[in-house]
C-alpha cells in the first residue's frame, strides 16, 4: 500500500532504491518492518528519474513481492523436459552440475558452444552476464535491449560517433519534437510528463506512427506512417529538407561527409513518391519537413520501431534518421540532439568492468558469434571497429559497445537446432523470455526441447514457459530483495544506486550471484568476482570516491553528468574520419548498403505473399499497465488489461468478418493466434495492432499447454528466419504480413496447480 509522504531521512525504516518493473528505474521508498518485510511505498521526491511519481505498474511492488507463484528454491528437471517433474535442490548442487556441464562443453565444443539470452534493463544480470561471457569466451550473449535499439545505435555511431538514445528534450528550449516509432504515453511516463512540459512551454510536436497512440493524439502534426516504410519517409522529408533549403548548410559544409550520395538518393524521394509508398500525404511530408528544420532546437527521438523493421527497411529507417538529425544542424546543440557524454574518469567505471576485452584476446575463443557471418558489424571484429573509431575522441569507448557485441536470437536458435555455423549445446536465460519476447517464438521453442541442447537454465522469479522446459529453474530475488546499482548499461549518464529493502524470500538470490557463482567455478582469476555485488558496485563507483554503501546510504543516492555541448568543434566527431559520415564509412568496411538506399514492401526477401496476407501487424506496443510479457500474475493490473487486444479498423473488421469485442484469428505461415478485437478508428486498415508478449500465468502449466504460450503470444508468429534480420541482426518484430478472419473464443485447459 502507498504511504503519503515517506522520507529517507526519517530514519532506517524507510530505505531507499529504484523500482526495475520497467527500464525507467524510477525512485521509490519503503517503509520496512524489524523483519525487514516491505509495509508500504511511495516515489522518491529526491531521484530526478520521476521526481516522485510511480505509474500503475510500480505501485505492485508489495504484491509481486508476497506473491504466491514466485518461485522460492532452485529446480532441477527429473522429468521429460516440460512435463513438470522437478527435484528440490540445494544452490550449491545446482552451481556445481551447472559449471561441470558448461565446464565439459568448453572444452569438448569451445566456449562458444554455451549462450546467453537475457532481458532488458534488468540489473544487475545484464552487465554480470555479460561480464561472465568475456570470461568464460563466448561471443554468443544477448540481452534483450538488442531488439530495442541496436541498428540505431550501430547507424548513429557510423555516422556522428556517438548516440542519442537515451537523450530528452529540454522544456523552454527544444522547440520541435518528433516522436517517431515510439509511445511515450504508455511506454514511458516521466518523458511523456516532460514532454508535456515542453509542449507547455511552446514546443511543437510531431509523431510518426501507424496508430494515433496518445502520445499522437497531442501532435501537431500525426504522420500515418505505412508500417515499415520510415526509410521513404525519411528521405522524403531529406528531400524537402534540400529542395527548399532549409537543412544547415554551413555544418553541412564544415562538418560533413557524403552529402552529395545523400542528396543523390533524396532526389528520387518526391513528396508524392513519398506519399505513394507510405501514405503520409504529400503536403504534410512538406509540412513536417519545415517545421523540423525551421522551429529553433529539434529533437528526434530514438523509438523501437525503426531498429524492427527487419531487413532493408530497417537500415535507411535508422540511416535516414541518423541524416537527418545532422543536416538539420541539430546535434550536440542544446534543446536538439546532445551527444550522450561518456561517464567522466571520474564518475563511473563502466566499460573497464564489463570486460569486453578479455573477450577479444580469450585463449579459448576461436570464433566469432553464431551471426557474425550474415551481419558482420554486429560481431567482435565490429567491436574492435568501433573502438578503434571512437576511441580518438573517447578513449573509454562508446558506452553502449555491448550493443555491437549481442548475437542474434534467431541464429542462436538455428546454431542449436541445425548445427549452423556451430553447435550451440547450453542456453543459460535469465531476466528474459525468449518464448514470449524475443520474436520468433516457434524457433526458440524448437531449440529449447532439441536433443542437441544440453542444458537449458532459466533464472527468473516466475515459472514462465520457458522456466517450464528448462533443465534447472533457479529463483530471482526482486528489486526490492537486493542492493542495486543502476546506469543503464552505460548510455545514461546517470546513475542511481540502491539500498536492499527487504529480507529475502527462500532462497531467492541476486542475479549476480548465478554468474559470480558459476564464474568463480570456471574462470582462471580468482579476484574476478567480488564475494558480493556490493563488491562489484564499489569497482564501479571506485572513480567517483566513494564506495557503494557511502553512496547507498548517503544523503545522495545519484550521480547525473551535465550535458556538455558542441563537443565535436575542439575534438571531431568519433568516426573514422572524424566529421559527420552521411553515407558511413563503418557500413562500406562491414560490406553494408551505406547510402540511406529505402528497401521496404515490395521487400527484397520474401516474407509471406502480399495476396495471401494483405495486412500488417504490428504486434508488441507498449501498454501502460504491463512491462513486454512480466507482471501478468498482478491481479491488480490484469484486472485493467485481462485478455489480449487486438486493435483493428472498423472497415477492416467488416471486411474479414471480425467483430468488435470478439474473438479473432491473426494468422501467418508461422501460425494463427487469437486475441479479442478492439475497434479503433483512428487506425490505417491494412494494419492490425495485436498486444504482444501474451500468456496466462493461471493457466495450465508445462506441456502442451506451457501457460497458454501458444494462445495469443504475438512473437509465437513474428519471423523467425535470420536473413529476415536487419543489418545489424534484429529481428523483424514489427509490419510483417498477416491475415485475419473471425474465431472462436481459445479453449483453455484447466488448471493444475504445480
Ligand atoms: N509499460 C511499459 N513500458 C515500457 C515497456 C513495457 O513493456 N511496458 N518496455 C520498455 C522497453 S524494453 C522499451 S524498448 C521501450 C519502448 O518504448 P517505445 O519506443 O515507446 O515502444 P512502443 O510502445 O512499442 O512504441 C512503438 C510505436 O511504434 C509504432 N509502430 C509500429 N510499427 C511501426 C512502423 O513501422 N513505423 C513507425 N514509425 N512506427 C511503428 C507502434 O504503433 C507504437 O506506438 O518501452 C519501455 N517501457
Ligand atoms: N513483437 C514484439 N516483440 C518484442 C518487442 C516489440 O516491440 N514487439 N520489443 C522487444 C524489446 S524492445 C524488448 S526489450 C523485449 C522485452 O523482453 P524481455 O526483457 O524478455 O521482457 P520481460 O517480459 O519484461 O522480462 C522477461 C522476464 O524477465 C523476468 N524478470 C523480471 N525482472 C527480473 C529480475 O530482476 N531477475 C530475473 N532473473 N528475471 C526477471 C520476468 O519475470 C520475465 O519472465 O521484447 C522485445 N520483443
Ligand atoms: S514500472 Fe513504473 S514506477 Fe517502475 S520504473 Fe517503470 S515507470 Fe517507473
Ligand atoms: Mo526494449
Amino acid at each position: 500500500m502507498a504511504l503519503a509522504k515517506l522520507n529517507f531521512a526519517d530514519g532506517p525504516d524507510v530505505r531507499r532504491t529504484f523500482c526495475t518493473l520497467c527500464p525507467q528505474h524510477c525512485g521509490m521508498l519503503f517503509h520496512v518492518d524489524g523483519d525487514g518485510n516491505p509495509l508500504a511505498f511511495d516515489g522518491d521526491r529526491n531521484n530526478p528519474v520521476a521526481n516522485g511519481k510511480l505509474c500503475i505498474k510500480g505501485t505492485t511492488a508489495i504484491e509481486i513481492h508476497h506473491h504466491d507463484d514466485r518461485l522460492n528454491y532452485p529446480l532441477k528437471r527429473v522429468g521429460k523436459r516440460g512435463e513438470g517433474k522437478w527435484e528440490r535442490i540445494s544452490w550449491e548442487q545446482a552451481m556445481d552440475e551447472i559449471a561441470e556441464k558448461l565446464r565439459e562443453l568448453r572444452e569438448k565444443d569451445g566456449p562458444e558452444s554455451v549462450a546467453t539470452l537475457g532481458g532488458t534493463h534488468k540489473t544487475p544480470g545484464d552487465w554480470a552476464s555479460w561480464r561472465w561471457a568475456a570470461d568464460f569466451g563466448t561471443p554468443n550473449f544477448v540481452s534483450q535491449g538488442r531488439n530495442c535499439g541496436v541498428g540505431e545505435y550501430i547507424a548513429e555511431v557510423s555516422v556522428y560517433g556517438w548516440d542519442t538514445v537515451y537523450q530528452s528534450y529540454y522544456p523552454g528550449k527544444t522547440k520541435c519534437i518528433v516522436i517517431w516509432g515510439s509511445n511515450p504515453a504508455e511506454s514511458s511516463p516521466p518523458s511523456f510528463e516532460r514532454l508535456r512540459q515542453c509542449q507547455a512551454q511552446g514546443a511543437k510536436l510531431i509523431v510518426v506512427d501507424p496508430r494515433r497512440t496518445k502520445t499522437a493524439e497531442r501532435a501537431d502534426l500525426h504522420l500515418q506512417v505505412r508500417p515499415r516504410t520510415d526509410g521513404a519517409l525519411a528521405l522524403g522529408l531529406i528531400h524537402v529538407m534540400i529542395r527548399d533549403d532549409i537543412y544547415d548548410k554551413e555544418f553541412v559544409e564544415q562538418w560533413c561527409t557524403g552529402f552529395d550520395e545523400v542528396e543523390a538518393e533524396a532526389a528520387k524521394w518526391t513528396p508524392e513518391r513519398t506519399e505513394e509508398i507510405t501514405g503520409v500525404p504529400a503536403a504534410d511530408v512538406v509540412k513536417a519537413a519545415h517545421m523540423y528544420a525551421t522551429l529553433g532546437p529539434a529533437r528526434l527521438s530514438f523509438g523501437v520501431a525503426a531498429t524492427q523493421l527487419g531487413e532493408g527497411a530497417s537500415r535507411s529507417a535508422v540511416l535516414g534518421r541518423a541524416i537527418l538529425r545532422a543536416i538539420s544542424g541539430n546535434l550536440d546543440r542544446p534543446g536538439g540532439e546532445p551527444l550522450g557524454n561518456p561517464y567522466d574518469a571520474d564518475t563511473f567505471a563502466w566499460l573497464p568492468n564489463i570486460n569486453f576485452e578479455k573477450l577479444v584476446d580469450h585463449p579459448l575463443r576461436t570464433r566469432e558469434s553464431v551471426n557474425a557471418h550474415e551481419t558482420p558489424i554486429t560481431s567482435i571484429s565490429g567491436y574492435q571497429a568501433f573502438r578503434e573509431a571512437t576511441g580518438k575522441v573517447y578513449p573509454q569507448g562508446h558506452t553502449g559497445t555491448a550493443y555491437v557485441l549481442f548475437a542474434s536470437q534467431p541464429a542462436i536458435y538455428r546454431a542449436v537446432t541445425r548445427q549452423d555455423p556451430y553447435p550451440v549445446k547450453a542456453i543459460i536465460v535469465q531476466c528474459g523470455e525468449p518464448l514470449l519476447s524475443m520474436g520468433a517464438g516457434k524457433d526458440a521453442y524448437e531449440a529449447f526441447t532439441s536433443e542437441n541442447l544440453e542444458l537449458l537454465v532459466t533464472m527468473d522469479m516466475w515459472m514462465t514457459p520457458t522456466a517450464q522446459l528448462s533443465d534447472y529453474v533457479l529463483p530471482a530475488a526482486d528489486f526490492m530483495e537486493r542492493a542495486d546499482l543502476s546506469a543503464h548499461w552505460g548510455i545514461g549518464n546517470f546513475f542511481v544506486v540502491g539500498q536492499q529493502v527487504a529480507t529475502t524470500v527462500g532462497e531467492r538470490r541476486n542475479d549476480y550471484d548465478l554468474w559470480a557463482e558459476l564464474g568463480r567455478r570456471l574462470s582462471d582469476d580468482p579476484d574476478y568476482w567480488p564475494e558480493t555485488v556490493e563488491g562489484m558496485f564499489d569497482r564501479f563507483l571506485e572513480p567517483s570516491g566513494k564506495t557503494y554503501r557511502e553512496w547507498a546510504d548517503g544523503e545522495v543516492n545519484h550521480r547525473f553528468t551535465k550535458p556538455v555541448f558542441y563537443k565535436y568543434r575542439e575534438r571531431g566527431f568519433a568516426t573514422p574520419s572524424g566529421k559527420v559520415e552521411l553515407v558511413p564509412s563503418m557500413f562500406e568496411r562491414f560490406g553494408i548498403e551505406a547510402r540511406p538506399v529505402y528497401t521496404g514492401p515490395p521487400y527484397s526477401i520474401p516474407d509471406a505473399p502480399e495476396e495471401e496476407y494483405p495486412l500488417q501487424m504490428i504486434p508488441g506496443s507498449r501498454v501502460r499497465e504491463l512491462t513486454a510479457s512480466n507482471l501478468r500474475q498482478s491481479a491488480r493490473l490484469r484486472r485493467i488489461h485481462p485478455e489480449p487486444l487486438c486493435d483493428i479498423h472498423p472497415d477492416t473488421a467488416a471486411k474479414y468478418g471480425v467483430t468488435d469485442g470478439e474473438w479473432m484469428i491473426i494468422e501467418r505461415p508461422e501460425g494463427a493466434i487469437r486475441q479479442r478485437a478492439r475497434f479503433d478508428a483512428s487506425l490505417r486498415r491494412d494494419t492490425v495492432n495485436p498486444d504482444g508478449y501474451w500468456w496466462n500465468p493461471d493457466q495450465q502449466r508445462y506441456e502442451p499447454h506451457l501457460s497458454g504460450v501458444w494462445v495469443s503470444n504475438a512473437n509465437a508468429i513474428t519471423p523467425g528466419a535470420p536473413e529476415l534480420s536487419s543489418f545489424a541482426g534484429d529481428q523483424p518484430l514489427r509490419g510483417a504480413r498477416c491475415r485475419v478472419r473471425a474465431g472462436d473464443a481459445p479453449a483453455v485447459p484447466a488448471a493444475v496447480s504445480g
